[in-house]
Formats: C-alpha cells, sequence, structure tokens
C-alpha cells in the first residue's frame, strides 16, 4: 500500500488543485513503482496535528480518487468522517482506512451502506493532538489486541461481514518506542483474530528514535520495518518507498517456502 498525502502547503500559492495535481503524479508514480494498493489522506493524523473540517477533507481526496478510479488500482482512503467515507464509497472507493476504527458516530453506518468496500480498523490510544505525551498500557499486546476484537464484533453487528475487514495494531498512534517494539515482535498474535493484518511504519518517528535519521532519510530502516512486519505475518504493508519495499520483499518471497 502506497501512501498518497494530499495536505497543501499553505506558504505555496498553488492552493488546493496545485496539490490535488501533486498526489495524482505521486500516486501515478507509486503505480508505476508497483503499488498494489494507494492510501490517499486528507487529514494529518500525525502527532500534534489538528483536525480539517468535512468539506476541506472532501475537495481533497475526492478529486485525486476520481483522477484514480480510472487507473484499477484499488484506491483506499484514509478517513475516519463518515461523510467522507460516504462520498469516497460514491467516488469508487475499494477500502476506508480509519485511524479511529469506526469509532466516530455514524462511522459504522456509513460503511455498512455498501456490501463490498474493504475496512481498515486501526488501533489508536488517545487522539493525534496529545497520543504521544504519556502513553500507558499493562499490556500492549493483549490491550490492542482486545480493542481490535472489540472493533471487529462492532463491525459484524452493524451487518459489516468480516471479510471486508483488516486490523492494523497502529505503530506510533499513542505508543511509545518500547510499545512499537513489543507490538512489532508479536505481530503474529493478532493474526488468529482470522482477518488481514495491515502495518504501518514507513519513515514513522519509533524508527528515527533508533537510528538518529530524520524523517526524510529513513528509507534503510523503513525497508527493515516492512520486511519485519511481513515476516510476523503482516499481509499489506503500508509504505512511502514503493520500489524498495517491493524489492526488499521479493527476496523475502523467493525465500518463503523454506519455512524462514
Ligand atoms: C498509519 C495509517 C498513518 C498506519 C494505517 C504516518 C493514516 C502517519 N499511519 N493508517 N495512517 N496504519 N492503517 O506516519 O500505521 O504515515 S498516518
Amino acid at each position: 500500500m502506497g501512501v498518497v498525502n494530499v495536505t497543501p502547503d499553505s506558504f505555496s500559492d498553488g492552493g488546493l488543485y496545485q496539490s490535488a495535481r501533486q498526489a495524482i503524479t505521486h500516486a501515478m508514480n507509486l503505480i508505476d513503482e508497483g503499488a498494489d494498493i494507494l492510501d490517499i489522506g486528507g487529514e494529518s493524523t500525525r502527532p500534534g496535528s489538528q483536525p480539517v473540517s468535512i468539506d476541506e477533507e472532501l475537495d481533497r481526496v475526492i478529486p485525486v480518487l476520481e483522477a484514480l478510479v480510472n487507473t484499477h488500482i484499488p484506491v483506499s482512503i484514509d478517513t475516519s468522517k463518515p461523510e467522507v467515507m460516504r462520498h469516497a464509497i460514491e467516488a469508487g472507493a475499494f477500502m476506508i482506512n480509519d485511524v479511529n476504527a469506526l469509532r466516530s458516530p455514524g462511522a459504522l453506518e456509513a460503511v455498512a451502506q455498501n456490501n463490498h468496500v474493504k475496512i481498515c480498523l486501526m488501533h489508536m490510544q488517545g487522539a493525534p493532538r496529545n497520543m504521544q505525551e504519556n502513553p500507558q498500557y499493562k499490556n500492549i499486546v493483549s490491550e490492542v489486541k482486545d480493542f481490535l476484537q472489540q472493533r471487529i464484533y462492532a463491525a459484524e453487528s452493524a451487518g459489516i461481514s468480516q471479510d471486508r475487514l483488516v486490523i492494523d495494531p497502529g505503530f506510533g498512534f499513542g505508543k511509545t518506542l518500547q510499545h512499537n517494539l513489543e507490538l512489532l515482535n508479536q505481530l503474529d498474535e493478532f493474526t488468529t483474530l482470522g482477518v488481514p493484518v495491515l502495518a504501518g511504519l514507513s519513515r514513522k518517528s519509533m524508527l528515527g528514535t533508533i537510528t538518529g535519521n530524520n524523517v526524510h532519510h529513513r528509507i534503510h530502516e523503513s525497508i527493515a520495518a516492512a520486511l519485519l512486519a511481513v515476516v510476523k505475518g503482516a499481509k499489506i504493508v503500508r509504505v512511502h518507498d514503493v520500489k524498495a519495499s517491493k524489492e526488499a520483499l521479493a527476496v523475502y518471497n523467493a525465500m518463503k517456502h523454506y519455512n524462514l
């Protein structure tokens, strides 16, 4: 899964139209690099970030989604807003990637109205604004697993069949480095919930904490993390560097029948 952000740079004068153009160009490059899914996001969920309005988010992501549906590469829309989910599904989204795991009022209903769209349920402790302030768990793996199990039940109760679900422990979302490493080491625990596991570690600050590299220089640690996640059972990895990730995973795939 290749990451495509649509977040207008307030210092450039091109505004929304230019940022959509840039996002589409970037998406096309990721398709050339071999992306199997594209994840389009119009609201930053980085630690400390502030929410954007429904209209602003729609104006950012829908034009990009519309430009990409014809490519036949499945498009995921990264949103927690039911209104954005509805529009995205109508415009042909393949998946809704919700870092809030359909906990926003109306979100379960918004995705249940359609019988096909896939949903990624991600764990987050707190909200992006404050989630990294003092994350605490008694047992990170069992707490995250219990949460995801509850969200699977909530989805099923809303009429969403299990074959439409993907789960994600949410690396970096209200977690310390130790929490993240524990989750990665025991990622295979999550496969017992019976739905595919998605992992997003690409360029995250936990990797920078390990190597000391800033966000623009974390490709090697990102490739290592993506590979570890797949070895530990992830079926989808959310990455910025698609070509490098695919090449690293090709080596692993060539080795797979050796029961590594
Ligand atoms: C993740 C994510 C982000 C992730 C899923 C970043 C939107 C922060 N991270 N979605 N989104 N999993 N499912 O650093 O780990 O890319 S945004």
